[in-house]
């Protein structure tokens, strides 16, 4: 059965000029990372629902993310965020997490949780409870040296509520000077992503407002710091693939936060708002993918493609499996896009033609060829359904109700 709909779909594909070989060998390479937070228990500034089986510590966590990635194939890697996963030995934490198939992704500082950040961490107005937060931001390059992780991951929540209330441009400097100092502390195989978010929890300015200003702070930076796109960050109707492809093209695209939303920074799971979205920033990496120069396809290559979820009412591992394989689906269909098709298309200034052939990727059923590439890798071809019909759920249920939390 799968063998057929795959020949079908083989020969549609073939039809259409796709070298499916080199589909399923770029499907093959795609790893997603999740974050520790996605397991906890999270909520709205309304309520944080209790889930029984949520995990209790950092180390049932990563248990958490190994089933993602034992029935997917595809989340080989946490982030994690400090103190939220503090533990006294790093290493263990690295070790259990290598005993169970994984490895620690990025480490994401935390300088919003604190009452001594109300106005600002990085960027506030006291010096004391500056030296405080770039601490914190060089204590997170210690242990990212323990867990062996590449990526040290930057939000900040700095932001000011009304006009007048903090001087703008002093806060930039005071910004910059934090950043100066923890990219000196950077071993030269870490990267440092800056992420960019217009508003919230600061309603009036917030410090890295949008691209532009966490691309700037990179250029001043050095090579070794770049962007992160987190897609619930922008304003609504922001055109998210243009900042996609113009950061490639500058090289400093270092990552995504991937997630869906429908008015803000909703959070939710990825996919299930905007698809189109999703495979059209794909469309735009991919076509990166296949530039004449090195640098870009290096920069491509080189982009951490992470989940950043907050369930609030979700089942936590089915949540992050559904997120997953939501990538999955679009990252497969963008691979179908006949670039030869669009660039013709857009030679002879074809609006319609051109449109219609990235449209078409969109519209293929690729169920045959994501199941051709699950089987291929013994791995289950429908991984939701494995895992609700599986054991672990009802294992985990004897952990009980109030786990960590964020
Ligand atoms: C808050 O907006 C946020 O969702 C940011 O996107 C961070 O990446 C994440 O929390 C974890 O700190
Ligand atoms: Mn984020
Ligand atoms: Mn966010």
């Amino acid at each position: 059965m799968i063998d057929r709909a795959y020949a079908l779909f083989e020969e549609q594909q073939q039809a259409r000029g796709i070298n499916l070989d080199l589909v399923k060998q770029k499907l093959q390479q795609l790893r997603i990372e999740t974050p520790s937070w996605g397991y906890g228990d999270s909520g709205t500034r309304f309520k944080v629902y209790q889930k029984n089986g949520v995990p209790r510590t950092p180390l049932e966590k990563m248990e958490d993310a190994a089933q993602v990635h034992a029935l997917t194939g595809l989340a080989p890697s946490v982030a994690i965020h400090i103190p939220w996963d503090k533990v006294e030995d790093y290493g263990k934490l690295r070790s259990h997490a290598e005993s169970l198939g994984l490895r620690i992704g990025a480490v994401n500082p935390n300088l919003f949780q604190d009452d001594d950040y109300m106005l600002g961490s990085v960027t506030n107005s006291d010096a004391i409870i500056r030296r405080k937060a770039t601490n914190h931001l060089l204590e997170c390059v210690d242990i990212a040296k323990e867990t062996g992780s590449r990526d040290i991951s930057l939000w900040f929540a700095d932001g000011t509520n009304y006009p007048g209330q903090g001087h703008i441009r002093k806060r930039k400097a005071w910004m910059y000077e934090a950043l100066e100092e923890l990219y000196k502390k950077l071993i030269p195989q870490m990267r440092m992503l800056i992420e960019y978010k217009s508003f919230e929890p600061a309603f009036y300015h917030t410090d890295l407002a949008d691209w532009g200003m966490a691309y700037q702070m990179a250029m001043k930076l050095g090579p070794q710091a770049e962007v992160l796109v987190d897609t619930g960050h922008h304003a609504q109707g922001t055109n998210v693939e243009h900042i996609v492809a113009y950061l490639i093209d500058e090289k400093r695209l270092g990552g995504f936060h991937f997630n869906a939303r429908k008015y803000a920074d909703d959070d939710l799971i990825v996919g299930s708002m905007n698809p189109y979205e999703l495979f059209l920033i794909f469309y735009q990496i991919i076509s990166a993918s296949e530039d004449q120069d090195a640098s870009i396809v290096q920069t491509v290559n080189n982009i951490a493609y992470m989940i950043d979820q907050s369930h609030n009412i979700e089942q936590k591992i089915p949540a992050m499996i559904r997120s997953v394989l939501n990538v999955q689906t679009q990252f497969a269909k963008a691979l179908l896009v006949n670039h030869a098709e669009v660039e013709a298309a857009q030679a002879r200034n074809d609006v319609l033609g051109a449109e219609d052939a990235v449209r078409q990727a969109y519209e293929c059923d690729v169920t045959p060829l994501l199941h051709m590439i699950r089987e291929e890798q013994h791995l289950p071809l429908n991984p939701m359904k494995a895992y609700l019909e599986g054991s672990y759920d009802q294992a985990i249920q004897v952990r009980g109700k109030g786990g960590a939390s964020w």
